[in-house]
């Protein structure tokens, strides 16, 4: 359908209501398109000379100072001079209104058609994709989610069609879909993987090589991250938080101390627990101290999701590796699941790759810690 109005060829029209929705988009259509780029929408890498019918980008939303409203994506209907292009806005009515200014101060009119007859026709379903785009947080979240505009109806039929039939295939296609509403949350919330463990037993070695470049400093002298430090990472498309704290262990000094209890408060709203444990033999007195802090035991009796690394594989003989599990170390490691102990080392990478490739699927297969009722809206979906 086309959008062209040769009478008024710079046009744009809010395609979602303005109501305090977490997405809206705003459509754009004419030949000068292109001068919006690099004024009032910023790439960071491409320029619109890449873009043809199709491309989807990450950009800003920008006041003319070049100041951030809004990260938005950007979807191309038509390049060329006869431009269609979508803004997929974090919703609100405030940037929505600031990207219509903007618009309007680059020469553009808002189109009043109500029926958005002139726009292209997008069902409930496409709409609700589009809107959902912006909010991956990883290009395969990105894919997955364009893929559901096709599967989401076969789904629904083969629901439709077998409901009455066969109430087992049906019970499997609602399983399907509920798993669907799951992933949407994996690909857009990241989830916060506190790692914490004593002072020195590699937690800033292994997040360093976790986040793939030099985030955190690392060293033998113990107590060198006393602050904590996020990482934002992927793992299997997966879009994950990397958290390093200060170790834990009997503070003398003051600061040491503010460290210890920084890791507290840390520990307290991550999702996810990954202990980092030293798994030399030479490291067993700290390890056990470590195991046996007023930390690890609220944890512990707070039945939190706990995963263990057995950090430093490569400095231990292969003999010397059964020692150290979950099990031989009782009680304390009681909320570890089987398959959530690791043996690797993050000095040189062994056994790190079986743990990402596990690390999803492990952490999938348990609901996702509530971080309080203020983060949930009415529908279920964290904010
Ligand atoms: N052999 C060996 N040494 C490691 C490994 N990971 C870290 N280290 C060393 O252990 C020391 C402490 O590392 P760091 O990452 O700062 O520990 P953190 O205090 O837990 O953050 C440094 O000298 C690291 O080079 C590992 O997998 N193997
Ligand atoms: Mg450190």
């Amino acid at each position: 359908m086309s959008l062209v109005d040769s009478a008024q060829p710079s046009r744009f029209q809010r395609l979602t209501s303005t109501d305090p929705a977490a997405i809206g988009i705003v459509g754009v259509t004419g030949p000068a398109v292109p001068a919006l780029f690099g004024t009032v929408v910023r790439f960071e890498t491409q320029n619109a000379a890449t873009l043809t019918a199709g491309s989807v980008r990450r950009a800003k939303l920008t006041e003319a100072d070049g100041e951030i409203i809004d990260d938005i994506v950007i979807s191309v209907w038509r390049a060329s001079p006869d431009w269609e292009i979508w803004l997929h806005l974090h919703g609100g009515p405030w940037i929505m209104r600031r990207c219509c200014e903007r618009l309007k101060a680059a020469g553009y009119h808002e189109s009043s058609d109500e029926s958005g007859e002139a726009w292209r026709s997008h069902d409930a379903l496409e709409a609700t994709i589009w809107g959902w785009l912006p909010r991956m947080k990883t290009l395969e979240g990105a894919r997955w989610l364009l893929s559901q505009r096709d599967r989401l109806p076969k789904l629904l039929a083969r629901l439709d069609g077998t409901s009455k039939r066969h109430p087992k295939l049906a019970a499997a296609a609602f399983r399907a879909l509920r798993e669907r509403g799951k992933a949407l949350e994996w690909y857009s919330t990241p989830v916060r993987i506190a790692l914490i463990g004593p002072p020195n037993a590699g937690k800033s070695t292994l997040a360093n090589r976790l986040a793939g470049c030099p985030v955190s400093l690392e060293s033998t002298e113990p107590g060198t991250t006393r602050d904590w430090i996020e990482i934002p990472a992927e793992v299997g498309g997966f879009p994950v938080t990397w958290i390093d704290t200060a170790g834990v262990f009997e503070a003398t000094s003051s600061l040491d101390a503010a460290g210890v209890e920084a890791t507290h408060r840390v520990a307290a709203k991550a999702d996810v627990i990954l202990l980092v444990l030293d798994s030399r033999p030479e490291a067993a007195a700290e390890t056990a101290a470590f195991l046996n802090s007023p930390l690890v035991r609220l944890l512990g009796s707070e039945s939190r999701l706990m995963l263990v690394v057995w950090n430093k594989t490569d400095a231990v003989p292969d003999s010397a590796r059964h020692r150290n599990s979950a099990d031989h170390w009782g009680l304390a490691l009681m909320s570890v699941p089987a398959e959530a102990e690791f043996w690797l080392s993050g000095l040189n990478g062994e056994g790190l790759d079986r743990f990402q490739n596990q690390l999803m699927i492990t952490l999938r297969r348990y609901p996702r810690r509530s971080t309080g009722p203020a983060d949930f809206r009415p529908d279920g979906q964290r904010g």
